[in-house]
């Protein structure tokens, strides 16, 4: 991310909030900002403990707050009792927000349909009745592995409703991690579409599931629901294989939500990391509820008029805080999408705002890079060519957003009257941790600003302390809070060791690095760890090596990232084959399989974007891989560090020609 952080450190303009949210939001100015902060500084159990009762539903109260005797494993609210579907549906109930849109929902091709709170209620518990019937219960572990629909919301909430552990799966993912993730959730049930539609194309998904139970270690599923989404034709496994609507067919539209105990685990997210095995991160019923509403209020400034639209896929941890959770916990209107942004045309987002007035936006800079660009190419659809006045915050995630993009954003969507809130949060912290407030917060375009009270955010050196303003560190955040992840699936020692590092004093190292300037706010700088971000998504270099190296032509292969204009980074396999080194066509034909070959082993999203041949990869006489060189190599620069270290110093020229 090096244009990133050169442009980041020239950056000076500041933009003070806007007078109108100072006066309405829901924490208004920076003194409420500061008091909240003091409170949680404090006295931490007192400020939790208010915000857990104030906000959530609880069917029976706790009385400890925190339970830190078992540290880095924290337990919040473990003696309370709720249930998160409760939470987002049945508190609406005897409300006027019953009979508010809950989501409306747009296809692919522009069909619109909506369900109010009521109805979706009904529908969730309709769905979860039938999983009932089946024998389903509390503790077990549903894998979904659905296209964006109001079906999948549903899915999501009837597990909750009954404490069924759910882990979606992005349908971008290929079989086989499907079936990694079957296998490693100790999944019992499977629930999916038979197609997706996205950009005009109708995919299938179902065939992946079959393909994935054939594929062995599956055999604790014991069924597949399917939502029928386009009817197009599919495999059947008699006695295993259930419709959706058949299973929700006559139940009844009332289920009792199971009181859990809020450590209960909500969900499993799987996500990577540095070794080639994805982690499974565990979330917690009450502090995740409460961090997922929290911020939905704080940040986003929940009002009740608001018409909130997030654009993240449910297969990612924004889709699960800022779709399925969050926003319904609150009662808001949301708009959720089938398709892509660039289809029928590039101004489909701009479009949907303006059709569905939406007030909140919140996307990924991929996208504000790709629409940037699309918007000079195709001026007809520029966002200036729709009425975009509904907006009033519009926000960021995913990755570092640059300044460019930035101010972009600002003026031609936001057009200078809507704050841009970066947001800068992971998987494991459950929702936001340091980002701007539209009532508070001055704006620097390129930084997320500052931490949201009760979140010690800090930057440090390798031993745990604190570096100087201005000095580049670890980002670590101090204390624990109710959104953490709680576990690493079935891997304690792995949860210890990546998050809690002996040496970082029992800090929680988020894996970023970061600097904060002399007012005290934080720029990104993006991942320390072998992780990339590919258009905001996650990708372990370990994991396409692996993949790579499980093709029967590759001897050898190193991963690593390249600075890209549009996706953030892209990813550059250099591969030694088992064969001669190959030339002209034949070694794009055979770059061309290898490509496919990732995206069968893992998903189109890891595609290599640029692969090298070379007939070694450059090591140390110890036989260690310098990615530090491959990464200058990738970016076509030349290397004019001493290499008198490398075993084959000659290999980085060889290396240096694209295919
Ligand atoms: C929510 C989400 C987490 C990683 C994180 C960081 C990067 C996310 C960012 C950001 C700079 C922001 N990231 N938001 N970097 N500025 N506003 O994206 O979760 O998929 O787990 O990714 O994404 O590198 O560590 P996840």
């Amino acid at each position: 991310m090096s244009s990133t952080i050169e442009s980041v450190l020239v950056e000076n303009r500041v933009f003070p909030p806007f007078p109108d949210l100072v006066k309405n939001a829901n924490i208004s100015g920076m003194e409420a900002y500061q008091a909240l902060c003091r409170e949680a500084e404090q006295s931490p159990d007192a400020f939790w403990g208010r915000l857990a009762r104030e906000n959530l539903v609880w069917d029976k109260p706790f009385s400890k707050v925190l339970d830190e005797s078992q540290a880095p494993s924290y337990r919040w609210f473990g003696d309370g009792e709720l249930n998160v579907s409760a939470n987002c549906l049945d508190r609406h109930l005897n409300t006027p927000t019953a009979d508010k849109a809950a989501i409306i929902f747009e296809t692919d091709d522009g069909k619109v349909s909506q369900v109010t709170y009521r109805q979706l209620h009904a529908r969730v518990c309709e769905f979860a009745n039938g999983i009932k019937a089946l024998g389903y219960q509390a503790g077990e572990r549903a894998i979904i592995y659905m296209p964006m629909s109001i079906e999948a919301v549903v899915a999501m909430q009837a597990c909750a409703r009954l404490g069924i552990i759910h882990s979606v799966v992005f349908g971008g993912f290929s079989s086989r991690s499907l079936q990694e993730r079957i296998v490693d959730v100790g999944a019992t049930l499977v629930i999916t579409a038979d197609e997706q539609v996205r950009g005009g194309k109708s995919i299938p998904l179902k065939p992946a599931v079959d393909d994935a139970l054939a594929a062995g270690g599956c055999e604790a599923v014991k069924h597949v629901i399917v939502y029928k989404r386009t009817g197009g034709k599919i495999g059947w496994h008699e006695g295993r294989d259930l419709w959706m609507h058949d299973v929700a067919a006559n139940q009844p539209s009332v289920c009792a939500a199971v009181p859990l105990n809020a450590e209960h685990p909500l969900f499993i997210l799987y996500t990577s990391g540095s070794t080639g095995k994805p982690k499974g991160v565990q979330h917690a019923c009450g502090g995740f509820l409460l961090w997922a509403l929290l911020t939905v209020k704080w940040t986003f400034d929940a009002k009740d008029a608001d018409v909130f639209w997030c654009t993240a896929d449910v297969g990612w941890v924004t889709g699960h805080t800022y779709i399925a959770y969050g926003p319904l916990a609150a009662g808001l209107t949301q708009v959720m999408f089938e398709g892509v942004p660039t289809y029928p045309n590039v101004g489909r987002f701009w479009e949907m705002i303006q059709r569905h007035k939406v007030t909140v936006f919140y996307t990924a800079p991929t996208a504000i890079r790709s629409l940037t660009k699309a918007a000079d190419a195709e001026p007809a659809y520029h966002p200036r060519e729709y009425d975009l006045d509904s907006l009033r915050i519009i926000g960021s995630v995913g990755e570092p957003i640059n300044p460019e993009a930035w101010m972009w954003y600002y003026t031609e969507v936001g057009r200078e009257r809507c704050p841009v809130l970066d947001t800068w949060w992971q998987t494991e912290t459950g929702a936001h941790m340091i980002t701007p407030l539209p009532g508070v917060t001055p704006l620097k375009p390129g930084s997320c600003t500052l931490p949201l009270p009760g979140i010690a955010a800090a930057i440090v050196d390798e031993a745990g302390g604190d570096v100087e303003a201005g000095q580049g560190g670890f980002l670590v955040i101090k204390r624990p809070w109710p959104g953490m992840i709680r576990a690493i699936w079935g891997d304690p020692e792995r949860f210890k060791k990546s998050y809690f590092p002996p040496e970082l004093k029992g800090y929680y190292l988020a894996g970023d690095g970061a600097q904060r300037d002399r007012d005290g706010y934080f720029w990104i700088m993006g991942r320390v760890d072998d992780v990339l971000n590919v258009s905001g998504h996650r990708l372990g270099t370990m994991e396409v090596e692996s993949a790579l190296v499980a093709h029967p032509m590759v001897a050898e292969a190193a991963v690593v990232g390249r600075p890209d204009d549009t996706t953030g980074e892209a990813v550059v396999a250099f591969v030694v084959l088992n064969r001669s080194l190959p030339e002209g066509e034949e070694a794009a034909a055979i770059a061309k399989q290898l490509r496919d070959w990732v995206a069968k082993e893992i998903g189109p999203i890891a595609k290599p974007k640029d692969i090298r041949f070379g007939e070694n990869l450059p090591k140390t006489r110890s036989g260690k891989i310098m990615r530090r060189l491959l990464r200058i190599v990738a970016k076509g620069e030349k290397v004019t560090q001493d290499v008198s270290t490398l075993e084959n110093p000659a290999i980085l020229d060889q290396l240096s020609q694209s295919v």
